[in-house]
């Protein structure tokens, strides 16, 4: 039987997929409702709640802070996948490490500029595992994609990645976010199909 190499690639591809998905070339946009206006002069980013040190970062502050490149797939709760998107930011670890977070936090909560909040357990955020994205395909993130800064968490569907986030909250309890209380998983694991409360 002659196996024609170009199957090979696409193989791969499927096991990159999680049940239920399926690959996008294109990246849809999914936004509660409308896309804020984010004036760079005026934005900030706080890290507070259980921390030593609460932090604000102006825009150009927070663009001078140690940037991590990662290439990951997304997958939307909506069905489709992303392959190898690409994204330039500043990573959970590093900014966990400057607040110092206090030995009780246990879940991070995201707070955006259009009032989205979505929870995270603590180590869903660290180990590389997410970052504030400040450029997708190295360009500044749209402003429909969440920019100028989203959270990025590729690992979880993507309700998980706030976009326009303004502040990340540690705490000792989790906290159900906008999604979370109107019937999504609330841990959002896309390789066991969490997609709905009871999944
Ligand atoms: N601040 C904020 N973040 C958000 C949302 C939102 O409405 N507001 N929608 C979430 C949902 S449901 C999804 S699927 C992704 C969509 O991101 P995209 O529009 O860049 O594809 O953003 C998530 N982050
Ligand atoms: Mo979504």
């Amino acid at each position: 039987m002659i196996i024609s190499k170009g199957f090979q690639p696409k193989r791969a591809r499927n096991d990159r997929l999680p049940p239920g998905q399926y690959e996008t070339r294109d990246f849809p946009v999914l936004s509660l409702g409308p896309t804020p206006e984010v004036d760079l002069s005026t934005w900030k980013l706080e890290v507070r709640g259980l921390v030593e040190k609460p932090c604000a970062w102006s825009w150009q502050e927070f663009n001078d802070l140690p940037q991590e490149n990662i290439v990951r797939d997304i997958h939307c709760v909506t069905k489709w996948s992303k392959f190898d998107t690409r994204w330039r930011g500043v990573s959970l670890d590093y900014l966990m490490e400057v607040v110092g977070v206090s030995p009780e936090a246990t879940h991070l909560i995201a707070h955006s500029y259009d009032g989205y909040t979505t929870n995270l357990p603590l180590e869903d955020v660290v180990s590389g595992k997410a970052m504030v994205a400040l450029t997708y395909d190295d360009a500044p993130i749209a402003a429909e994609h969440g920019g100028p800064a989203r959270l990025l968490v590729p690992h979880l569907y993507f309700w998980k990645s706030a976009k326009w986030v303004k502040a990340l909250e540690f705490v000792d309890a989790d906290e159900p976010g906008f999604w979370e209380v109107r019937g999504y998983h609330n841990y959002g694991d896309p390789w066991k199909e969490q997609r709905y409360t009871n999944d």
